[in-house]
């Protein structure tokens, strides 16, 4: 469609460079997905990464899974790449002489965890174990650049993920800047993080990418201020790739932040 984000047409448009893949700790030929929707599969809790959960396979997007710890709630689902080395197979826990913990805000009480527990695995379909791909090495060294586009986990919303731009490197991070939403997302990350991909990760392992917002973002000193400064603008947060009006005119920094609207090129 004519509203489809193209990164061929954007690296143009902000004459960007890509990082190049060899810079991300990502499989340079991306794992085929064999997981199926309830499966189950043993996780680490991400708000408690050091207890091992049992988790079940709520949805798949491209290599990453949907999953969500059993005995929890529906509103701390969370995402991992099928190579992740926060998931395993069921019986990895035990076989290291470790035991499986009910989630943090396991939603019965704590004593009924035992009988929940085997309840839950019995009869359950578990994940095979070829399922799950090994984690690629760590690149030797952060060689990231300011300037160089990616795509990256919007980790306020993490099922998105969302063309970016490096802001700043400083040691073993990297500042992720999610283009078009003036500082919103934004964060800081280790370069070998898994919440980042080479440009065309998402076309090649068919996982939806979000478009750029449509905020342009300006240098501090000229930013102007929005009218309610706790609330971001209706149009900062819900935008279409292509804004129905021109954009006003602003002073643009081309090249590493933003993207110039169509309608001034
Ligand atoms: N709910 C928001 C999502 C913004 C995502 C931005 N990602 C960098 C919206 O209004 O679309």
């Amino acid at each position: 469609t004519k509203d489809a984000f193209s990164w061929e047409e954007y690296l143009k448009e902000t004459s960007a460079m890509p990082a190049p893949p060899s810079l991300f700790r990502q499989a340079t030929v991306p794992p085929s997905n064999d997981f199926k929707v309830g499966m189950k599969l043993e996780a680490h809790d991400p708000r408690n990464s050091t207890s091992v959960c049992i988790a079940s396979v709520m949805g798949l997007t491209g290599v990453r899974l949907r999953l969500r710890l059993d005995g929890s709630d529906n509103s701390n689902d969370f995402w991992r790449l099928i190579d992740s080395s926060d998931i395993q197979p069921i019986g990895t826990c035990e076989k290291n002489g470790d035991m499986l913990q009910p989630p943090l805000g396991f939603r019965m009480n704590a004593s009924s965890w035992p009988m929940f527990l085997l309840r839950t695995l019995n009869g359950a379909e578990m994940a095979p174990v070829t399922a799950f791909k090994k984690e690629p090495p760590r690149p030797p060294q952060n060689s990231f650049k300011p300037g160089m586009k990616l795509e990256a986990v919007d980790k306020k919303n993490p099922y998105l993920i969302c063309p970016a731009t490096i802001g700043e490197v400083r040691g073993d991070e990297v500042f992720i800047m999610f283009d078009g939403w003036r500082g919103a997302f934004d964060y800081w990350c280790k370069y070998d993080s898994r919440d980042i991909f080479p440009v065309g990760w998402c076309s090649l392992t068919k996982h939806s990418l979000q478009p750029p917002g449509n905020s342009v973002s300006l240098p501090k000193s000229q930013q102007i201020l929005p009218s309610s400064p706790s609330k971001p603008s209706r149009r900062s947060m819900h935008s279409p790739y292509r804004l129905p009006t021109p954009l006003p005119t602003l002073p643009v920094r081309k090249g590493v932040r933003g993207r110039r609207p169509k309608s001034e090129t």
